[in-house]
Formats: C-alpha cells, structure tokens, sequence
C-alpha cells in the first residue's frame, strides 16, 4: 500500500473543510475524485488524519480506531481490495439501548461489529492476529452507524478515506469476553430490524477473523507513521451488511456467546 502524497497542503485543508462541512451539518457532496482524480489513498489518509487534528483541537477525543471494508462482500460492493481504517471519537459513542437521532446524518446504515479493547500497544509493521490477542484487554459487541457523506453512495476508496471511512456513531453493548476463552472466527451473528432478522453473518466475514482485521489496522497506522495506544477500542469492521436506518426503527444486534446490543432512531 503506498501512502504517497501527491495533492499540496491547501487542497488537503481544502477538501478537509468540504469534508468536516458535510460531517456537521450532514449534507451530501460529490465525490472528491471528480475534481482531484489523480489522488491517491496516501491524498485521502491525509485529509482524514487533518480532520482528526481539526476535531481534536475542537476538544473531540480520540478513544480509538476502526476498520472498514474487512469483508469480502463489501470489498466486492466497492470494487475496492484494500481495506480502510477511520479514528473514533468520543462524541460518536452513543449508549446501548438509546435513541439515536438521525437529523444530524445523511443516510445512515448500522452493522454489526466485533470490538476489540487493547490492555497493551501495538506497532506495526508485522502486526498479526496473535499480537493482537495477546494484547486485548476484552471483545465486545458493538454496531457501527456509518454514514458516507458522498451522494447516491458513489465513492471510492480515497474518498471514503478522506471522510474517515464513513464513522458518524457506534454503540458498544453486550458482554465483554475474553478472547482466548472464544473462537472469535465462527461467532454467529443476526440482525433484526422492527422484530424482523435482516441480516446475518459468522465473524469469519472479517477477514478471516476478527483479530486479523486489528492487525491490517496496525500495519496500516505503521505506514501512517502511527501505533495504538494500550486502552484503545477499535472496531475490526462489519460482519453483515450495513442495512439502513430511519427515524422508528429499531435495530438489535444478536451475537452468538457475546451477547445483544440495541438501539432505536429518531429524527
Ligand atoms: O465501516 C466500513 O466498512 C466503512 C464503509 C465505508 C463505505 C460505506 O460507507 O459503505
Ligand atoms: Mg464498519
């Protein structure tokens, strides 16, 4: 993966703007590859690492990272073969069982996640799913809202970068669990939407396993010039497809050994 940059810093700051524009007050823009179409993944981690500092100076609080596009029907969707990585704050945690308001999104869409809770760092490169074991804390249930800022979901992998891999929230839930006393590859999970199951998947979608997908997170902060902080919850990216939201819904996550997560949307 090369993390070249090609575009000048007042087109990152620019585009980084555009980006932070549509993120608060949830508009759609087009692409950013229609006006930059040379840019590349290292263009688009540089816009989202400026968002990060932008937001940190705004007194956001990074607790963590996730990981996107992990599964092969996603990856497949996208037409992509590389998966991403977006920084986790504070304000985009929501408690389980609450009302989420969809007003300050643009069209959100939850799906259900392993996440990972690190007791050590980790440094890349060469970061694999055994250090990744070793180094976590607890796994929990948790669903990701992400919401891709870019119209009629056309995107590309150096924009969805740029808007930090479509984070806007996430709930953490269920039972925090020890991953050496689980097979975290055949974990089941099942999704239900106003009482009806609308999607369903085992975490072996995720790479292979859900460690593995924390690893590629590691090796991808490595080449960012960055590691992952012991007490860092990441989200090792979806198990199911992400299923769209609307004010009424109601959305429970069910996972095999690690318990539920629920939540309902209102406007
Ligand atoms: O969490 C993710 O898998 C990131 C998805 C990015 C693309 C999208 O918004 O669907
Ligand atoms: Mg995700």
């Amino acid at each position: 993966m090369s993390m070249t940059i090609t575009l000048s810093r007042e087109d990152i700051v620019r585009l980084c703007e555009r980006v932070e524009g549509a993120q608060r007050r949830a508009y759609a823009i087009p692409k950013l590859t229609d006006e930059h179409p040379g840019m590349t993944l290292g263009d688009g981690y540089a816009v989202q690492l400026e968002l990060r500092r932008r937001l940190v100076e705004q007194g956001h609080r990074q607790i963590g990272w996730k990981a996107g596009l992990t599964s092969k029907a996603k990856m497949l969707q996208m037409g992509v073969s590389v998966p991403s990585i977006g920084f986790l704050t504070d304000r985009m945690a929501r408690p389980e069982n609450s009302a989420i308001s969809t007003g300050d999104l643009v069209h959100p869409r939850a799906e259900c996640e392993v996440a990972f809770v690190t007791k050590q760092a980790l440094v890349g490169p060469g970061c694999t799913k055994e250090d990744v074991i070793a180094a976590t804390d607890y796994v929990l249930p948790a669903v990701e809202i992400i919401d891709s800022r870019f119209s009629g979901f056309k995107f590309d992998l150096e924009s969805v970068v740029a808007d930090n891999g479509s984070s806007a929230r996430f709930v953490g839930g269920g039972r925090a669990r020890d991953p050496r006393e689980l097979d975290l590859r055949t974990l089941g999970v099942v999704m239900e939407k106003n009482g009806e199951m609308v999607a369903m998947g085992a975490s072996a979608a995720v790479l292979n396993h859900p460690a593995e997908a924390v690893a590629m997170l590691v090796n991808i902060l490595a080449e960012l010039g960055e590691s992952l902080p012991a007490g860092s919850f990441v989200m090792s990216g979806g198990i199911t497809e992400a299923i769209p939201v609307k004010p009424g819904d109601s959305v429970i996550a069910r996972f095999q050994e690690l318990g539920s997560v629920s939540m309902r949307f209102v406007e």
